[in-house]
């Protein structure tokens, strides 16, 4: 193996499209791009509270600096899909201003208890999910996630559907998640 190569191979294993690439010249380095977003544990189920809502759990990691920006599934799965983010609030009146109210809401629950200050959880949508590079980023229950509406018909255990993810810089990747009771 020649000198050349083994600079190349030193670029490409660290992943620093900055230091090594940003001309754009070397092959090595700006070739493979599949390896840029990892993605470990994807599964899905169906929201506890709505049998017409679920939600995608996974773990994405970008080498990259990038951003989740978008998911879709097939409308035989979910009319719609949108990254949410799950998250407690002091309030226990959930207003007409909240996201999550009407149709989609996820709050009947937990939300409607009266004036108590209890914290409740709430979910809104997010445009965009920043992904630092190297660094996992969880969407699990309680946090991130991706948000099924509309389902035809319930999620079953043990069904795989495949579930189209948009990055800002990395394009899309389509990922198989598996139905479960909890994360694999
Ligand atoms: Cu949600």
């Amino acid at each position: 193996m020649n000198r050349r190569n083994l600079t190349a191979l030193a670029c490409g294993a660290a992943l620093v499209l900055a230091a090594c690439g940003s001309d754009g010249s070397d092959p090595a380095v700006t070739a493979a791009p599949a390896d840029v977003i990892v993605i470990a544990g994807p599964w899905a189920r169906t929201s506890p509270l709505m049998a017409t809502a679920g939600a995608v759990y996974m773990t994405v990691t970008s080498a990259t600096n990038d951003a989740l920006i978008g998911a879709a599934v097939d409308a035989s799965i979910a009319r719609t899909a949108e990254i949410h983010e799950t998250r407690m609030v002091e309030d226990g009146s959930m207003t007409g201003d909240t996201a999550m109210t009407g149709d989609t809401a996820m709050t009947g629950d937990t939300a409607m208890t009266g004036d108590t200050a209890a914290p409740v959880m709430e979910m809104v949508p997010v445009a965009s999910l920043t992904l630092p590079a190297g660094t996992p980023v969880a969407l699990e229950p309680g946090g991130y996630h991706i948000m099924l509406l509309d389902l035809p018909t319930a999620l079953e255990l043990g069904q795989t559907f495949t579930v189209t993810l948009r990055f800002e810089n990395a394009g899309t990747r389509e990922v198989t998640v598996t139905v479960a009771d909890e994360a694999p």
